[in-house]
């Protein structure tokens, strides 16, 4: 890695040569979903666990996101896990973050009839068959990220704003900070769950490895340009405004984008 994290995540077209990256491969993610060419697939409905609400959460900027993770005294049997939609098994989560433009005309990661959302959020799992979220992430089927879009709605989302609150004490690059707030897992969560996109692909960060069975929700959920500004006001290594922190989207190549109609 250079030496530079901020610099070097600029140019995603470099990421292939890096040593040890699966960034060239033929399963990489994000993707530009064509709805019309998705196969329809009678998955079961996601279910979700334990996904109330959270307090004390640890809310860190690590130079290319701001990435929430669980407060380490958090009993295990609190953890918030995710089951059926297809998964087999249950994935544990481990830590959300998100992607956002410099403006609203983009910022998600994925697209949909190559249009971009201003943002999209990422609820990180790991598949509890392997243990621990480490040994998840040496197998094709380690990692289930749930991928939601947001949009600029005419309000404030009052379920974002103990995430939006406290950023300015993250500003800066490594900077930490413990949420004061409650945070509620179950409205992140667009309105509507049932319907998605799925399709199996890669982290969107080197070494961008091929473990990640995407589900994508076609319902956005609304934030306020106010909200996502307080994400633009970050900085990265370099003290630069933290903003365009998506990877464009990868071929799609063979594989199939399957679709959970509601
Ligand atoms: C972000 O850069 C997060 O900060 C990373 O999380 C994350 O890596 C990476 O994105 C890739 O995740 O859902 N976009 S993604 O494919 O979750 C992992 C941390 O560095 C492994 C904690
Ligand atoms: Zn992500």
């Amino acid at each position: 890695k250079p030496n530079s994290w901020s610099k070097w995540y600029a140019n995603p077209n470099s990421w292939a040569d890096l040593s040890g990256s699966s960034c060239g491969g033929n399963q990489q993610s994000p993707i530009d979903i064509q709805p019309i060419s998705s196969v329809t697939k009678a998955f079961p409905k996601l279910t979700f666990h334990n996904y109330g609400s959270i307090d004390k959460m640890i809310l860190m900027n690590n130079g290319h996101t701001t990435v929430y993770i669980l407060p380490a005294k958090l009993p295990e049997n609190r953890v918030p896990y995710i089951t059926g939609g297809g998964l087999n098994g249950s994935y544990a989560f481990i830590q959300f973050h998100l992607h956002w433009g410099g403006d609203s005309t983009k910022g998600s990661e994925h697209l949909i009839k190559s249009k971009s959302y201003p943002a999209e959020l990422h609820l990180v799992h790991y598949n509890t068959k392997y243990g621990s979220f480490a040994d998840a992430t040496m197998h094709s089927d380690g990692l289930a990220v749930l991928g939601i879009f947001l949009k600029v709605g005419p309000s404030d989302n009052e379920f974002f704003q103990p995430l939006v609150e406290q950023l300015s004490e993250v500003v800066t690059d490594h900077d930490e900070t413990t949420l004061t707030n409650l945070v509620s897992f179950k409205d992140l969560l667009p309105k509507q769950t049932a319907s998605f996109y799925r399709y199996n692909g890669s982290l969107t960060t080197p070494n961008c490895q091929q473990i990640v069975i995407w589900t994508v929700f076609d319902t956005p959920v609304e934030i306020s340009e106010r909200q996502l500004e307080k994400y633009r006001r970050l900085q990265n290594a370099e003290g630069e405004h933290l903003v365009n922190n998506f990877r464009p989207s990868q071929r799609e190549n063979d594989r199939v984008v399957f679709y959970r109609s509601a």
